[in-house]
């Protein structure tokens, strides 16, 4: 199965948090590839990476960074392929840093931002798969089923209280 999903840090330090995106994309079985790519360490890397992601196939870039987190805005800069956001919750500033830094694009350049830390990761998973989902019946089913599985799982806890 072809790669069409690429999850990117900033650090081998941001994979507890987005190891949780790829979880997300293996859950609905979409292959993946996962790099570490850093806009201030490896820049020419970074804009290479950028350039070549649509022609190497890739459909949706998942970027995660923390700090003065510019990976997935400039990764949006060089491509014009989806690129999600996830800010990793850093130590000085809990992650906040991480999130304006990511979610304040200026108008022209979008990356769709999630939440800080382990729900933003798992959601940009999610959100991929729901972007793939739009040409794909069958993966439509699968988030439905998943979304039906929640609900269950919340009714059940609520009449755990009972
Ligand atoms: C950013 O700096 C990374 O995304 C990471 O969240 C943060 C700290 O990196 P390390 O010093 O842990 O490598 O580039």
């Amino acid at each position: 199965m072809s790669v069409i999903v690429s999850v990117v840090m900033g650090s081998t330090s941001d994979w507890t948090t987005m190891k949780h995106a790829c979880d997300s994309l293996e859950e609905f079985n979409i292959s993946y590839e996962k790099k570490v790519v850093s806009a201030h360490r490896t820049p020419d890397y970074m804009f290479k990476f950028a350039e070549q992601a649509r022609g190497r196939g890739i459909k949706i870039i998942i970027a995660g960074a923390g700090g003065a987190a510019h990976l997935p805005g400039m990764i949006a800069a060089k491509t014009t392929l989806p690129v999600i956001g996830v800010p990793v919750q850093s130590q000085a500033l809990n992650g906040l840093d991480s999130l304006l830094s990511i979610v304040q694009m200026p108008g022209g350049v979008p990356v769709a931002t999630t939440a800080i830390g382990k729900a933003g990761a798992v959601n940009a998973g999610l959100l991929a798969v729901q972007m793939l989902s739009m040409y794909d019946v069958e993966l439509a089913g699968k988030l439905d089923a998943k979304r039906k599985f929640l609900e269950e799982s919340v009714m059940e806890s609520s009449d755990e209280l009972e």
